[in-house]
């Protein structure tokens, strides 16, 4: 692998972060980006890279300078059509970004959040008692994924939204397809294409309002429409960025859990003597394995970072992932530590665009990780995990796992 300078002094890097063998392995890039300065040039793509704490949080924080509006991934919504209508939060700025941000981060606060939890714990006992009944001689091998972190959140997320059952299973794919659609026209955005307009016309079929029952998430933020805090055609794009952002995200967070734990027995003997500790147990998951690795920018002026000016108009990547493992920030960065304080991680993002469901996310994973930590002993992996590849994910297709009952 190369590293150049241009003749501006930036680092060039001809690495491309979305190839097969950089999205199973990103560690190695990630320290080639950040060693080899604040801000790198992308060769392949033409766009500037960031990879340490510092940039990445400051660049996240000045919203002024880097938009969102010309979108977070590779294309330039200013040349070039998005794939479907841009998402009034994660692709907008201020100030139309902030009604439908607020609308939304009243519905998924952490009040709100607090009251679906004890229905949600019975949900995860239920799930975890059904999948240990099959336990023979107090020990179940099984498949992380399929059984755990992929089934809990299609469980509780979309009935919490309020849709119909019929279709669920799009909700996955249509979210993955979402994630590869911030990066590059790649294999694996062509693997979708044929599936692009049917999945589409599922989910937005399913942010209508006589789509949505009771009161759930997506009915209240068309109450919020008749109350005027946003209009009638905005809610059903901000239903469309639950039903986008809303699984894939916790079943890869949760999937990432499990790995950590069945790779760390003695933080899983500790999480089950101490159970306060899971939550701050997920954050640090969060930080080291950042299910979300990607967001790009937009520079909306020349702008200066890290001692380099990005020229208007100019397209850069914020690699989450690689701030989250940053060793000017963070003490033996690739090690999951209970004894660490993972705050201040940029897995969720940072600044107005911060993850509005993080709430959500913590509750859902609080929920199965606890009644995980009631009823196992022991977790270790039963054989290879392996890798599904996705352009902005980290992601999981299937996780191998023991386990012992207590
Ligand atoms: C959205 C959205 C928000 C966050 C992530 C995301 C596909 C989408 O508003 O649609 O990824």
């Amino acid at each position: 692998m190369t590293s150049t300078l241009t003749r501006s002094g930036l680092p060039v890097l001809d690495a491309d972060p979305f190839s097969p063998e950089v999205l199973a392995d990103p560690l190695s890039f990630q320290e080639q980006l950040r060693e080899a300065g604040p801000v790198v040039v992308l060769a392949k793509y033409g766009v500037y890279a960031l990879g340490r704490y510092a940039e990445v949080k400051s660049a996240l924080t000045d919203w002024q300078s880097f938009e969102s509006g010309a979108g977070v991934g590779l294309t330039n919504f200013r040349t070039e059509k998005p794939w479907r209508p841009p998402s009034l939060l994660l692709e907008a700025d201020p100030p139309h970004h902030d009604a439908p941000r607020s609308v939304l981060a009243k519905i998924l606060g952490p009040r709100q959040i607090a009251q679906l939890r004890e229905a949600w714990e019975a949900d995860a006992a239920d799930l975890v008692d059904t999948l240990l009944a099959r336990a023979r001689g107090g020990v179940l091998e099984f498949d992380g994924v399929a059984e755990l972190s992929g089934a809990y959140p299609l469980r509780v997320f979309p009935d919490a939204v309020g849709i119909a059952s019929e279709g669920r299973e799009n909700l996955l794919p249509y979210g993955d397809m979402a994630f590869n659609a911030f990066g590059p026209h790649n294999a694996l955005v062509e693997r979708d294409a044929d599936r692009v307009e049917s999945l589409s016309l599922w989910v937005n079929a399913h942010c209508a309002r006589d789509a949505l029952t009771g009161t759930g998430f997506g009915a209240q933020i068309w109450e919020a429409a008749d109350r005027g805090d946003i209009t009638h055609e905005q809610a059903p794009l901000i239903v469309r960025s639950l039903l986008t952002a809303g699984v894939d995200t916790t079943v890869n967070g949760i999937g990432a859990f499990l790995h950590a734990v069945a790779t760390h027995p003695d933080a899983w003997a500790r999480l089950r003597r101490e159970p306060e500790l899971i939550r701050g147990a997920f954050d640090e998951t969060v930080r080291v394995e950042s299910p979300v690795q990607s967001f790009f920018r937009t520079a909306t002026r020349d702008v200066e970072i890290g001692g380099t000016i990005i020229p208007e108009g100019a397209k850069l990547v914020l690699f989450l992932g690689s701030a989250n493992h940053d060793p000017r920030r963070w003490e033996d960065p690739h090690i999951f530590s209970l004894d660490r304080d993972p705050s201040g991680h940029v897995g969720y993002g940072f600044g107005i665009h911060q993850c509005v469901g993080q709430h959500v996310a913590r509750a859902e994973a609080a929920a199965v990780l606890g009644a995980l930590a009631r009823r196992v002993k022991s977790i270790e992996l039963a054989g290879s995990p392996v890798r599904h590849l996705n352009n902005t994910l980290r992601s999981w297709k299937s996780l191998p796992l023991r386990m012992a009952l207590a």
